[in-house]
C-alpha cells in the first residue's frame, strides 16, 4: 500500500527528462489512454472513424456517379457517330442502287436499239473470221521458200473465193504457176487437191491468172480434156499429179498461197 502511494507521488511529481515539471493534467485524456491501455476505443475516436467512413462513401459514390454519367455520355456520342456513319452508308446504297438500275436499262435500251445489234452483230462475225484466219496466221512457220516466192500450203477446204481471201489476209495470193519447175515444186509438196489462182470468172475461156496477167498457151497443165467447162467450172485446181482442171468456184479443195519476195 505505501509502495503504490509512493509511486503515485512520483508519477505525480516526476520531472521529465529536461528536469521540467510535467505539463497539467488533462483527466479526460488520462481516461482516454486508459481505455486504450485497456484496448477499448474512445467514442471520439470512433465518431471521427465513422465520419471518415462515411466519408470515404460519400466521396465513391459521387466519383463512381460521374464516372458513369461520362460513360454514358461518351456512349451516347458514340452511338449518334455510329447512326450518322450508318444514314451515310444507306444513302451510298441508294446510289449505287440507282447507279445500277440507271445502266441495267441503257444496256437494255442498247440491245432495243438495232443499229447496235447490227453493230454487235458485224463484230461477233469478224471476230469468228479472224478466229478462221488465225489459225492460218499461226502457221506462217511453215512457208517454203522456192526460187524468188515463199509457198504456204493450206489444207483446210474451202472455196475459191474464200481461200483468195486467206491468202490476202497473210499478203499473199493464190498460186500463179508460170513455168514447169515451179510446177514440179508445188506437185512435190502437195498433200491434196489444191487451188491455184487461175479463173475465167470474168470471161469464159479466158483464163487470167490473180495476178491480172494472161494464161500463156506454150505454160499450161491442163488435165487431157481439160478445161471443159463441165456445169459451170470457172476456178482452177491442181490435181496430185500436178496436171489441172477447171472445177466450180464454189467446191471446197486445199489451197496454195504464193508470197512474191
Ligand atoms: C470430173 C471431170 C472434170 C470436172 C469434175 C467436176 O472429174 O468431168 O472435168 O471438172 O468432174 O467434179
Ligand atoms: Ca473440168
Amino acid at each position: 500500500m505505501e509502495l503504490t502511494e509512493d509511486y503515485e507521488n512520483l508519477r505525480k511529481f516526476r520531472l521529465d527528462g529536461d528536469g521540467h515539471r510535467p505539463q497539467k493534467r488533462n483527466p479526460e485524456r488520462e481516461v482516454g489512454l486508459a481505455e486504450l491501455d485497456q484496448g477499448k476505443l474512445s467514442p471520439r475516436v470512433l465518431y471521427t472513424a465513422l465520419g471518415l467512413c462515411i466519408l470515404l462513401s460519400v466521396l465513391t459514390l459521387i466519383i463512381a456517379v460521374i464516372l458513369m454519367m461520362q460513360m454514358w455520355s461518351e456512349t451516347k456520342r458514340l452511338d449518334a457517330g455510329f447512326q450518322e456513319e450508318l444514314s451515310n452508308w444507306k444513302s451510298k446504297n441508294r446510289e449505287v442502287n440507282n447507279t445500277i438500275m440507271e445502266l441495267q436499262s441503257e444496256i437494255s435500251h442498247l440491245w432495243s436499239n438495232r443499229e447496235v445489234n447490227n453493230t454487235i452483230m458485224e463484230l461477233q462475225s469478224e471476230i469468228s473470221h479472224l478466229w478462221s484466219n488465225l489459225s492460218l496466221v499461226q502457221s506462217i512457220s511453215q512457208w517454203k521458200l522456192f526460187k524468188q516466192s515463199l509457198y504456204y500450203f493450206a489444207t483446210n477446204k474451202i472455196t475459191w473465193d474464200k481461200a483468195q481471201e486467206i491468202c490476202a489476209f497473210m499478203g499473199a495470193k493464190l498460186v500463179v504457176i508460170k513455168s514447169g519447175d515451179v510446177k514440179e515444186y508445188i506437185r512435190g509438196n502437195i498433200k491434196c487437191e489444191h487451188w491455184i489462182g487461175l479463173s475465167d470468172a470474168a470471161e469464159e475461156g479466158n483464163w487470167h491468172w490473180v495476178d491480172g496477167t494472161k494464161l500463156d498457151p506454150n505454160v499450161m497443165f491442163w488435165r487431157s480434156g481439160e478445161p471443159n467447162g463441165a456445169g459451170k467450172e470457172n476456178c482452177a485446181q491442181m490435181y496430185m499429179d500436178g496436171s489441172w482442171n477447171d472445177v466450180s468456184c464454189s467446191s471446197k479443195l486445199c489451197s496454195i498461197c504464193e508470197k512474191r519476195k
